[in-house]
């Protein structure tokens, strides 16, 4: 078992109301993976935009076989060391996010010493309040970016995304942000800060301009990172620093978004 949806379709983790596809339909991931996003649609957690931008990632993640690919892991050790050899990393989150991984958030910044900052593209108090209970469900203590009141702002940018907390996306050096919107990443590339982004979407502007970007969906690269950090952890002190600078000083995107632009063009003319 590679991803976290084999795990909740295999172990029934998430009870979802009125869920009646039998885990042998050829599409049953995906289309219970539908059904958690309109569950955290129902629920406050998602807009409506988030569930067309879910339509547009499936799209994507059909074209990639709906696997994450040996190219996508190469990029998941990156981030992870990259990550874990830093000062002040912050995983910045939103409705989707919460909706299909909150467990695995939680889980991973955990082991990273990470912060959480909710951050919101269509900002409401009551989604952001939503969406920290929910990771409060799942154990989190800490989570900025709710209830700002003190806030501090991303230059040159216009939505609301351009609102941070002063010790969380400010202040830190690597920032972690899963479904985002080009915008954002590239601002906050302009500030010097290091940017993970996870995307199906290998041509996106978020893709490009990122440090690193993990093209896979994030309900299976975040339960492989969280893995993965556990076993970078895992290797004796003394070697450990050299071991994720390796994976750092390795990887190139461009090059990396390339091969899975390529997985993409393979993928079409098989179907
Ligand atoms: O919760 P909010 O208010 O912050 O709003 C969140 C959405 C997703 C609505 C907002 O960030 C948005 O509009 O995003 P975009 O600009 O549509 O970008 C979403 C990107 O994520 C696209 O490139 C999609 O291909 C990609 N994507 C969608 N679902 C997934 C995904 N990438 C990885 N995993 C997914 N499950």
């Amino acid at each position: 078992m590679d991803s976290g949806i084999y795990d909740i379709l295999d172990r029934r983790e998430l009870n979802l109301p009125n869920f009646h596809i039998p885990t042998t339909h050829p599409r049953a991931r995906s289309l219970f993976v539908r059904k958690m996003l309109v569950e955290g649609y129902k629920r406050g957690l998602v807009v409506p935009e988030g569930l067309i931008a879910h339509g547009r990632g499936e799209a994507f993640d059909y074209l990639l076989g709906e696997a994450t690919s040996s190219i996508a892991r190469v990029a998941i050790k990156a981030a992870s060391s990259t990550l874990m050899l830093s000062r002040c990393p912050v995983i910045s989150v939103n409705g989707n996010l919460v909706a299909l991984c909150a467990k695995a958030i939680v889980e991973l910044s955990q082991l990273l010493g990470a912060k959480i900052e909710v951050n919101l593209f269509y900002r409401t108090n009551e989604r952001e309040q939503l969406i920290r209970k929910e990771l409060r469900n799942f154990g989190a203590t800490e989570i900025l970016g709710t209830s700002l009141t003190q806030d501090s702002i991303i230059p040159e940018l216009q939505s609301e995304r351009r609102r941070v907390d002063p010790n969380g996306i400010m202040r830190a050096d690597t920032v972690l942000v899963p479904l985002e919107d080009g915008d954002r990443t590239e601002a906050l590339v302009k500030m010097g800060k290091t940017v993970v982004a996870i995307d199906l979407n290998p041509m996106s502007r978020t893709a490009r301009s990122a440090d690193i970007t993990i093209v896979d969906n994030v309900i299976r690269t975040l339960p492989i990172m969280v893995a993965m950090v556990k076993k970078l952890k895992g290797i004796r002190l003394r070697y450990r620093e050299k071991v994720l600078r390796k994976a750092v000083w390795q990887f190139d995107n461009r090059t990396n978004l390339l091969k899975s632009e390529s997985i993409m063009r393979g993928n079409l003319v098989r179907k």
